[in-house]
C-alpha cells in the first residue's frame, strides 16, 4: 500500500503525535511504501520563528529516526523542497467547495487561537494537505483523530476532480490507531494535546525524567479520589489512564483494578516511572542523532529526490487532464 503522512516542524514531538501518528508509521514501514513529510508550508500558517525553522526541520527528521523510522525503508523529505505541493494546491483550490473549508473544526479553532494572525492559509490548509496526499497516489493516511475530517475532505476533493476531469487521483482512506487517536492536554484535559499550547500541557518524547515528573505531578486531575475511566466526569484521570494503558499495553479495566486502593499521587508516581522508562530510548537516540547533521541532511536530500520524481510525474498528468501546459 502507498502510505503518506506528515507532521509540522512546529516544536518537539509529543506523546500525542507519537501515539496518534508515528507509532502507526513505524508499524506500517515494514510492509508498505511509505512517504513521510515534514510539512513546513503548513507550519508557517501559525506564528513561527524564521531564524530557527531549518533547525527545527533537521531536529524533527532526527526525531523521526530516533522514534524508529528506518530511512533505508521510507522516504522522508521536506514539503517546501518539492514545489509540486504548492502547484497542485492551487489547482485543487479551483475545485474545492468554499463551504467545506469554513466547516472544518481545525480552522474554527485556529482562527480563535491566532486572533492576531487570521491568514487565508488557516482556511486553505486542508487543500494543501489534500495536495500533499493526492500527489503520491496515497491509499492510506495514518493520523490522529483530529485530522480525520481533513482526510475525508481530501477524498471528496479527489472525487470532485475525477468527476470533472476524468480518473486521476486515488481516493485516500484515513487510518486511525485502534487506541490513542486523541491524547488530551495535561493542563486542560478537555482539549487535545498540542505542541503549540505551552510546555506544561504536553510530554515531549524527549523530556528528561525531571521534566516528566514535574509535568505529571502538576497534570490536572478531577474531583473525587477514584482512579476510574469516565471521560465526562473525570477527563483528567481518564487521559492519564489512557496514556498509562498505551505505554504499558495493559487494558484500562485491568489498570482500574490495580489502582483501586491507590491515591492520585501514587498513581501519578507510577505513571512517571513508566514514562521515564519507556521514553528513555527516544531520549538517548535523539542525542545520538543531534550530532549527525550531515547524515540527516543526506536523508532529506535523498528523500527529496525520490519524492520529486513521483510528484513531477503526477503533476504532468494533472495538468494534461486540466488542459494546462
Ligand atoms: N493529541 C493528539 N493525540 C493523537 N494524535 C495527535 N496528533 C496531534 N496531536 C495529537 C497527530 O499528530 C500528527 C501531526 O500533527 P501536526 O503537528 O501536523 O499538527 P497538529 O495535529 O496540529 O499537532 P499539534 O501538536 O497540535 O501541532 P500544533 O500545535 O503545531 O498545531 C497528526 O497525525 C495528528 O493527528
Amino acid at each position: 500500500m502507498r502510505i503518506f503522512s506528515g507532521i509540522q516542524p512546529s516544536g518537539d514531538l509529543h506523546i500525542g503525535n507519537y501515539l496518534g501518528a508515528i507509532k502507526q508509521w513505524i508499524d506500517l514501514q515494514h510492509k508498505n511504501e511509505c512517504i513521510f513529510c515534514i510539512v513546513d508550508l503548513h507550519a508557517i500558517t501559525a506564528p513561527y520563528d524564521k531564524e530557527n525553522l531549518s533547525k527545527h526541520i533537521l531536529e524533527q527528521t532526527g526525531s523521526y529516526i530516533a522514534a524508529g523510522l528506518n530511512p533505508e525503508k521510507v522516504i522522508i523529505f521536506v514539503q517546501s523542497s518539492v514545489k509540486e505541493h504548492a502547484e497542485l494546491y492551487w489547482l485543487l483550490n479551483t475545485v474545492t467547495p468554499l463551504g467545506e473549508l469554513y466547516r472544518m473544526t481545525q480552522f474554527k479553532e485556529k482562527v480563535k487561537k491566532y486572533k492576531k494572525n487570521e491568514n487565508a492559509g488557516l482556511l486553505n490548509y486542508p487543500i494543501l494537505q489534500a495536495a500533499d496526499i493526492l500527489l503520491y497516489d496515497t491509499q492510506a493516511v495514518p493520523v490522529g483523530e483530529d485530522q480525520k475530517q481533513h482526510i475525508e475532505l481530501a477524498r471528496d476533493i479527489a472525487r470532485i476532480f475525477n468527476r470533472k476531469f476524468g480518473e486521476t487521483f486515488v481516493l485516500p482512506k484515513v487510518k486511525l490507531p485502534s487506541h490513542g487517536a486523541r491524547i488530551m492536554s495535561l493542563t486542560e484535559p478537555t482539549k487535545k494535546m498540542s505542541k503549540s499550547d505551552g510546555e506544561e500541557s504536553y510530554i515531549s518524547l524527549f523530556d528528561s525524567p525531571e521534566k516528566i515528573k514535574k509535568k505529571i505531578k502538576s497534570a490536572t486531575t478531577d474531583t473525587g479520589k477514584e482512579i476510574k475511566y469516565d471521560i465526562k466526569k473525570k477527563p483528567g484521570i481518564s487521559n492519564l489512564l489512557t496514556i498509562y494503558s498505551l505505554f504499558s499495553e495493559k487494558p484500562i479495566e485491568e489498570l482500574e483494578k490495580e489502582m483501586k486502593e491507590k491515591s492520585y499521587k501514587a498513581f501519578k508516581e507510577e505513571l512517571t516511572s513508566l514514562l521515564t522508562e519507556k521514553l528513555e530510548s527516544f531520549r538517548r537516540k535523539k542525542e545520538e542523532f543531534s550530532s549527525r547533521k550531515v547524515y540527516i541532511e543526506e536523508i532529506l536530500k535523498q528523500g527529496e529526490k525520490k519524492a520529486r520524481t513521483l510528484a513531477e510525474e503526477k503533476m504532468a498528468e494533472v495538468k494534461r487532464k486540466m488542459g494546462l501546459q
